[in-house]
């Protein structure tokens, strides 16, 4: 398969504060499909469309769509129509490849404006979008294609030696590439399709994407998420965080994941407001870019990497109208750190991958440092003890959230929804916190065995089984232990097999080899025995103590 440039989106070089050339008028890029007929207006799709979440977003695009939405650095930017126009070209291919409504399509590309693209043509056409993490090796993509049966799958060219095998064994039907630089098959073959596109008809409880979040028992599960949650969540987040003219969003964060997809990208859209779009997150180009923004949404090591730079300052910050931060806990001391540098106090917000945005500090009241804020209008959040009885505010409980932003459940795993959710509908976060009197929510630990690094999720049941299978291993267990830069740092406790002689480093680079990067543990110590309870659990909290250090 040959990996040529292609343009789909015929984006146009932009200066900043520009418009964009109308799309239509670059020639530069061979594109040759028709553009018979005149796209009908965004309302109008919106209309028909039901609550496709695209076409909502479209809806409010700015009146101006040659003006920028995405701007790149030094490299292409795009206008909305160029948005509008690509992904009709994409949504085209799509359905030329004989996908049916609802069929997944997996997505593991480096970050680029194409791969939202891709996104939002899946929306489009109503397919469900399936973003998979670029550290992925290929255990994990196994695993995903294996249970999500993905009718295509893209990736980046330089993956596909092993990723095609993968999808012949899985009976995907096609693969197609992209990389960071428009490369690869999948924009080569839609530049040949039309520009208008007719967006399909979704209802509110139509799938529009999977996220796998991975499981306390091995098997990570599929949250399936609707057209309604995205766009109630998104409508939520517009109101509470006060999107408006002249917003303009610097992203820099992974888009495989809610913060940087969804909560991100559809602030943006939804607001029609630009995305100055980085590759990946680099805290000096971030402060270069700051006068430029007004909203910037980051996980906590982000910020504690700003502050590692001298240019952070009250100044770079003037434009700035709202830093957020969610993921994993801020601590109170880079809250206060961050306002002393700049002024600023960064709204901390909660949520996850099955419920999206939760809770939120308020826009315009007091943000408590600590705390996650209170419920978003329309999401009820609870704090219950073991038997679900709601406690009384300062008291430690599980907390149960229902409301529209919240999944329809597992993908194929009718079980596991079961359990999770309660008789009245409300579901099991897994996180433990509490009420203060103002109504404010502090999470104060989670009762599923789970480590948060630098805003990733890590089970350690998954990375001790792959411990446990190395040669010479005879029992692992892994834990989080406090970590500056990532908030935790995977850590992992290894008993070697009688007489066998292990060392850290290569315990280290075995496990690389297999799984993404950012699971693998930091350190591992290597010790004769675990320590266990008289019921033979595991006591992880013993060797936090023991590691803490380390
Ligand atoms: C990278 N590494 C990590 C890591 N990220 N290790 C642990 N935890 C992480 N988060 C590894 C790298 O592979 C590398 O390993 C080594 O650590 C040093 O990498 P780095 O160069 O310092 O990392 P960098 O590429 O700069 O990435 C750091 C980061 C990134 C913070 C920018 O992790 C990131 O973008 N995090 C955001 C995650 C996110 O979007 N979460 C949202 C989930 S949604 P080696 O061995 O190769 O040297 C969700 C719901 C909600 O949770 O509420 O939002
Ligand atoms: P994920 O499954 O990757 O979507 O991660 C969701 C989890 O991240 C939640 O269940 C919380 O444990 C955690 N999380 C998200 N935001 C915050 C926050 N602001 N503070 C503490 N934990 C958070």
């Amino acid at each position: 398969m040959g990996e040529g440039r292609q343009g789909v989106g015929r984006p146009t070089r932009l200066k900043r504060g520009a418009r964009a050339v109308d799309a239509a008028t670059d020639t530069k890029v061979a594109v040759r499909g028709t553009t018979k007929g005149r796209a009908r207006s965004a309302t109008a799709v919106a209309r028909t469309a039901g609550s496709n979440l695209y076409a909502q977003a479209a809806a409010r695009f700015p009146a101006d769509r040659s003006s920028a939405s995405i701007w790149c650095g030094d490299g292409p930017s795009y206008s909305w129509h160029d948005i509008e126009h690509a992904t009709a070209r994409l949504a085209n291919l799509l359905v030329s490849l004989g996908l049916e409504q609802g069929e997944r399509i997996a997505v593991q590309v480096e970050k680029s404006p194409e791969a939202l693209l891709l996104y939002l043509a899946c929306l489009r056409a109503g397919f469900v979008f399936l973003p998979l993490n670029t550290a992925y090796q290929s255990a994990e993509i196994e695993y995903f294609v294996s249970d999500a049966q993905p009718a295509l799958v893209v990736c980046d060219p330089a993956r596909l030696s092993w990723i095609a095998p993968i999808a012949k064994r899985h009976d995907v039907r096609a693969v197609l590439t992209l990389d960071e630089r428009r490369g690869g098959t999948l924009l080569r073959r839609a530049a040949a399709f039309g520009d208008t596109f007719e967006t399909v008809h979704s209802r509110a409880d139509d799938v529009a994407a999977i996220l796998y979040t991975s499981g306390t028992t091995g098997r990570s599960k599929g949250a399936l998420l609707t057209h309604g949650n995205m766009v109630s969540n998104a409508m939520t987040l517009h109101a509470a965080w006060r999107w408006r003219p002249g917003d303009v969003l610097l992203h820099a964060l992974p888009i495989f994941h809610v913060h940087g997809l969804f909560v991100a990208c559809h602030g943006a859209l939804f607001a029609g407001a630009p995305m100055i779009w980085l590759a990946r997150f680099d805290p000096k180009r971030v402060i270069a870019e700051l006068p430029r923004a007004t909203v910037f949404m980051g996980v906590p090591t982000m910020y504690v990497r700003l502050l590692d730079e001298t240019g952070l300052s009250a100044e770079a910050c003037a434009s700035m109208r709202l830093f957020i931060s969610g993921s994993a806990p801020l601590s109170t001391d880079t809250f206060r750190q961050f306002e002393a540098r700049t002024g600023q106090r960064i709204l901390e917000r909660y949520g996850m991958s099955e419920t999206i945005m939760l809770t939120s500090n308020p826009y315009d009241g007091n943000r408590q440092p600590g705390t996650v804020g209170l419920p978003l209008p329309g999401v009820e959040v609870r704090v219950v003890d073991e038997q679900g009885r709601p406690r009384a505010w300062g008291e430690i409980g599980d907390i149960q959230v229902r409301g529209p932003n919240v999944f329809t459940g597992y993908w194929r795993m009718p079980e596991k929804t079961r359990e999770e959710f309660t008789a009245d509908g409300f579901f099991r976060t897994g996180d433990v916190g509490r009420f203060d009197a103002n109504g404010y929510l502090t999470i104060v630990g989670r009762s599923k065995d789970l480590i948060i690094t630098g805003g990733y999720n890590v089970y350690p049941k998954e990375i001790e089984s792959y411990l446990d299978e190395l040669e010479g291993v005879l029992e692992s267990a892994v834990i989080g232990v406090a970590h500056r830069d990532f908030g935790e740092a995977v850590t992992a406790v290894v008993v070697p097999r009688g007489g066998a002689r292990l060392d850290e480093a290569s315990l280290i680079a075995a496990l690389k080899d297999r799984i993404a990067a950012f699971k693998v543990p930091k350190r591992v110590h290597l010790v004769d025995e675990l320590p266990r309870n008289t019921m033979g659990k595991v006591q992880k909290n013993l060797l936090r103590e023991r590691f803490a250090k380390a």
